[in-house]
């Protein structure tokens, strides 16, 4: 029988799988590329906060998870943890379209995803207030002894909030089995962090509430898996928190609104040359475990699963009006 200790640090020291995880990322791509597409078609409305750049974070991080007992938390550009999640991309692109067959019946959107099964607890639009949701879950995980870690990700714009560093105050004289990961893209809306804060290394802040942090390179999937697997381990072997930094970037605007001039081509170019797709895809090229032809049919097969949930939700009936009705709390 396999103990509980050999148990935690199986899934701690998860050995990564690089086809997966470059097939994850390819997904999040290019799901995103056809909601963005359906956007300009004002095919979905409202808010869309686009995740390209960014997927490595997620994709290396939820790939540690066991998601029947560990859960996610994350703010509004959530396409890309819900997706690292496993959550249905059918159910996600009928959400963007406000359609009832969507994961949250139409009614959330761009950044509400949720699927309590999935244990993707959204999908949050106000910046830093899922941080202390977060550390109230990683406590019933404590108090429960289910052995299992929280990953709270958040943007840069929520580190300065209140509700951050009341979180980590407590989930340290707690102990909670819970990983704080500020995806830091470089920029809150149109503001350099740069700008806004004291200090440029988010990976301290940590340390003045007795919590260990680390700057992560956030365009390598690998490093990531890395690290937050440390952390991961951290909190089920010692239930201790960890406070990552993955410094990550945002190729498209903050929204679809959005034309990101507070920044320079040279900037976003030198970005899209580290773009976490393409160092993976040439890590397994030269390691001879994946052909081009191999790479080239994954994308297709992707292509074809993103068509498929976009013609889902297309055909997908509108809401009824009865259904404003329905889940509504007064
Ligand atoms: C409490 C609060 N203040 C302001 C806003 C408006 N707002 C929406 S997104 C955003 C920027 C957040 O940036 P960041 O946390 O870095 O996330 P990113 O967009 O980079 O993913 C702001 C200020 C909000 N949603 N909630």
């Amino acid at each position: 029988m396999t103990s509980d200790k050999t148990k935690k640090q199986e899934t701690a020291k998860k050995t990564p799988d690089l086809k997966h995880m470059l097939g994850q990322m390819l997904l999040i791509r290019r799901f995103e590329e056809r909601a963005a597409q359906a956007y300009g078609l004002r095919k979905i409305g409202g808010f869309l906060h686009l995740y390209i750049g960014q997927e490595a974070v997620a994709v290396g991080s939820i790939a540690h998870l066991d998601l029947k007992r560990d859960y996610v938390y994350t703010a509004y550009r959530d396409h890309g943890h819900a997706i690292a999640c496993g959550m249905d991309i059918k159910g996600l692109m009928a959400e963007l379209y406000g359609k009832e067959s969507g994961c949250s019946r139409g009614k959330g959107g761009s950044m509400h995803f949720f699927d309590k099964e999935k244990h993707f607890m959204g999908g949050n639009g106000i910046v830093g207030a899922h941080i202390p949701l977060a550390a109230g879950t990683a406590m019933k995980i404590k108090f429960n002894k289910e052995n299992g870690v929280v990953l709270c990700f958040f943007g840069d714009g929520a580190i300065h909030q209140g509700s951050f560093h009341e979180t980590l105050n407590l989930a340290k004289i707690w102990n909670l089995p819970v990983v704080f990961i500020c995806e830091n893209n470089q920029y809150g809306m149109g503001t350099d962090f740069r700008r806004v804060s004291s200090v440029d290394d988010f990976s301290i802040m940590g340390q003045s509430y007795g919590i260990p942090g680390k700057q992560v390179n956030g365009m390598d999937v690998q490093e990531v898996h890395r690290e937050v697997g440390e952390a991961v381990y951290r909190a089920k072997e010692e239930g201790t928190p960890t406070l990552l930094e993955i410094k990550t970037y945002r190729y498209k605007g903050h929204s679809m609104s959005d034309p990101a001039k507070y920044r320079t081509k040279e900037e976003l170019e030198e970005y899209k040359n580290q773009d976490p797709i393409l160092i993976l895809k040439d890590h397994l090229l030269k390691e001879k475990k994946l052909t081009e032809d191999e790479f080239q049919k994954m994308d297709k097969k992707i292509k074809d699963q993103v068509k498929a949930a976009a013609d889902f939700a297309e055909k997908s009936p509108e809401p009824s009006l009865e259904l404003l009705y329905e889940d509504v709390l007064v």
